[in-house]
């Protein structure tokens, strides 16, 4: 199941749509969804909302689009979010919240578990003071993308929430993979996200389909959400055309990310025994194998990707030493053993 005849490691958002959503999206009832009159778009929107136990939903663009609305919908100008300085909000989409909408960051570190301390958020609170930015909203990531994958539990979430709620502050989860999450910890997806305000998954990554993200909230938050996607340029017409690829993920593609995680523990395990390299090992992991080069070998990360690359496996590299490899539904358990033979082969040819 190689992608261009390539084991494609470097992020799930390689996945490619599968037959059945070829089919649905070739098929669908459309209309124009700036109008809201797209069937196939309203049907995965009700799936969504019904699904994370919210409200209402909003197909958006892509998981950074759906964040951003989320933020320029809870904040106004000069308004601060909490946010860990390893979140894909902080370091991933342009500091666009800051760019767009006048929103100021204050960054807390995050923990090995993907979690900001409780303490450390209750700190950052601003005091209603005209100094300061008034703090509006709590970030959160789950999965943890760049600290392992790693899932953040209903418990964290329902305390994060509470300490909000108890400030007057609203909680915002990228979850852009949070059905990763509620696989590995064998829970409803409702109860990751119980309390929060807003919450964007991704349909485009794990689940395979082509584009897509989902921001669900209350019917009145999606209805401001809805003018932000709008100003954005992030009204579509007959996007049902992509609400059907979704829909079929939805349908058809959570439950077997185990599978994902399964290949991520079997490529970690085949990975642990490899001299010259160290395989992180988060809390509660999914479908992400991080490793780092040990000082002894003689290559940074993107020329250990290079090298893999020319034996026919795609990784990422994140920073100089750290590699991150990412299993999905395109590669085979199989194709993870040879990926792990592949790894190895290019440590000890060093
Ligand atoms: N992450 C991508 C890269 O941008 C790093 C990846 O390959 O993992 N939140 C999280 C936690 C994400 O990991 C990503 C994508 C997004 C949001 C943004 O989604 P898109 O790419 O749809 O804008």
């Amino acid at each position: 199941m190689a992608i261009n005849g390539y084991i494609d490691l470097r992020s799930d958002t390689f996945t490619l749509p599968t037959p059945a959503m070829r089919e649905a999206m070739a098929t669908a009832e459309v209309g124009d969804d700036v109008f809201g009159e797209d069937p196939t778009v309203n049907r995965l929107q009700q799936m969504a909302a019904e699904r994370l136990g919210f409200e209402d939903a909003l197909l958006v663009c892509s998981g950074t689009m759906g964040n951003l609305v989320a933020l320029l919908t809870h904040c106004g100008r000069g308004d601060e979010i909490i946010v860990g300085d390893q979140a894909h909000i902080h370091i991933y989409e342009g500091g666009n919240s800051a760019v767009i909408g006048a929103i100021h960051s204050r960054v807390l570190p995050n923990q090995p578990d993907g979690t900001l301390s409780l303490d450390d958020i209750r700190q950052a609170i601003r005091p209603r003071d005209v100094h300061f930015p008034e703090t509006r909203v709590v970030c959160l990531e789950n999965t943890h993308n760049r600290m392992g994958g790693t899932a953040l539990t209903p418990e964290y979430t329902r305390q994060v929430v509470a300490l909000a709620q108890e400030h007057g502050l609203r909680v915002h989860i990228d979850g852009a993979r949070i059905f990763n999450a509620a696989v590995a910890l064998g829970v409803d997806v409702k109860a990751l996200v119980a309390g929060a305000d807003s919450v964007t998954f991704c349909l485009s990554k794990g689940l395979s389909a082509p584009v897509g993200s989902v921001l669900c909230g209350s019917r009145a938050f999606i209805q401001l959400a809805r003018r932000r996607r709008k100003v954005l340029g992030g009204g579509l017409r007959q996007a049902g055309v992509i609400a059907a690829a979704g829909i079929v993920a939805l349908e058809q593609m959570v439950d077997r990310l185990c599978e994902d995680h399964a290949n991520a523990r079997l490529l970690a395990e085949h990975l642990t025994g490899v001299p010259g390299i160290c395989v992180e090992q988060p809390p509660l992991p999914t479908n992400m194998v991080y490793f780092r080069l040990m000082p002894e070998l003689p290559f940074d990360a993107p020329e250990f990707c290079r090298r893999a690359e020319a034996e026919r496996v795609r990784m990422l590299p994140e920073g100089s030493r750290r590699i991150r490899a990412v299993t999905h539904c395109w590669v085979t358990r199989d194709e993870v053993i040879t990926a792990a033979q592949v790894i190895a082969h290019v440590v000890h040819a060093a």
